[in-house]
C-alpha cells in the first residue's frame, strides 16, 4: 500500500505510535537521532530502535514523507495491517496467493522475469548493492525506498512484488508446508510469527537472498520495520476496474 492512499485512512490503532519506537536501518537515521540511540538488535546491529519512527515519519521526527508518497507505507504491523484492509473492504493475501501473484506466471525461475538478477542490463526491482551492510552503492537508483512503480511489472500486471518492501501475508509461519492443502492453502491454523514476502531495498545476496519468487521470512504480528509494508487483496474486483479481456497474459495459460 502507498503512502498516500494509507493517509486517507487516518489511523488510531499504529502499533508504532502505541510502542513508541519502531525499528529503523541505522544508516538511514540522522546523526542528530543516532546521538541519542544506545542499543541495536544484537544478531542484526544496523537495525536501531527510533523513538517515534512510524509510517509518518520513517526515519524518527527529523523525516517525512513529502518526497516519498508514492512509495510503500512501512512501520505497519501484521495487526495494524488487518486493520487497514478490514477498512477498506478487503484483506492479506495469503503466501500462497502473493507466490502466485510475485511469479506472474513464471513457475520455474528464480525471479518474475528469469533467472538473472538484472534483465538486458537494467535492474528489476529496487535492492542492496554493494557491501551489507555497510555500503549501499544504490547503483539501481534508490538507497531507501522507492515509487511502487519505479520498475517494470511482472506477467500479470503486479508492480514492486519484488525488494522496496517486504510485504506481510495472512497466513501464520512454518518452515515446511505440509503437502496435504494443494489447492489455495492457507497455511497453518495458529504459530507465532507470520509470514511476510518480497525482500526490500536491503536484501543483497551476501546476506539475504529472500527477494527470489520462491523464498520468505517472517516476523511477529507486532512487528514494525522501515522495510515492511503490505498490500491488499480482495475476492472480488472493486467498483469500476474489469478485467482485462485476451490480454497478454490470459493468452499465455
Ligand atoms: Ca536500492
Ligand atoms: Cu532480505
Amino acid at each position: 500500500f502507498i503512502n498516500k492512499k494509507f493517509k486517507l485512512c487516518i489511523t488510531d490503532f499504529i502499533e508504532a505510535e502505541k510502542f513508541g519506537d519502531s525499528f529503523v536501518l541505522e544508516s538511514r537515521v540522522s546523526k542528530e537521532i543516532q546521538k541519542n540511540i544506545h542499543q541495536a538488535v544484537a544478531a542484526a546491529p544496523w537495525w536501531v530502535p527510533v523513538k517515534g519512527a512510524y509510517w509518518r515519519n520513517p526515519e524518527g521526527p527529523d523525516s517525512n514523507l513529502t518526497d516519498r508518497m508514492d512509495h510503500p507505507v512501512l512501520h505497519v504491523s501484521w495487526n495494524d495491517a488487518v486493520e487497514f484492509c478490514k477498512w477498506a473492504n478487503k484483506r492479506l493475501p495469503t503466501e500462497a496467493e502473493f507466490e502466485y501473484a510475485m511469479k506472474g506466471g513464471s513457475d520455474d525461475t528464480l525471479y518474475p522475469w528469469g533467472n538473472k538478477l538484472k534483465k538486458g542490463g537494467k535492474f528489476m526491482a529496487n535492492l542492496w548493492q554493494g557491501n551489507f551492510p555497510v555500503k549501499n552503492t544504490a547503483k539501481d537508483g534508490y538507497e531507501g525506498t522507492c515509487p511502487v512503480t519505479a520498475f517494470p511489472p511482472n506477467g500479470y500486471g503486479l508492480y514492486n512484488m519484488v525488494g522496496n518492501a517486504w510485504e506481510w501475508t495472512a497466513d501464520w509461519w512454518t518452515i515446511r508446508h505440509t503437502k496435504d492443502f494443494q489447492d489455495n492453502p492457507t497455511g497453518p491454523l495458529t504459530g507465532k510469527d507470520k509470514v511476510k514476502k518480497g525482500g526490500s531495498y536491503m536484501c543483497h545476496k551476501s546476506y539475504c537472498y529472500r527477494y527470489r519468487s520462491a523464498a520468505r521470512s517472517q516476523n511477529s504480528p507486532d512487528t514494525t520495520a522501515s522495510n515492511l509494508g503490505f498490500r491488499c487483496a480482495a475476492d472480488s474486483l472493486p467498483e469500476g476496474v474489469k478485467l482485462l479481456k485476451n490480454s497478454k497474459n490470459e493468452n499465455k495459460r
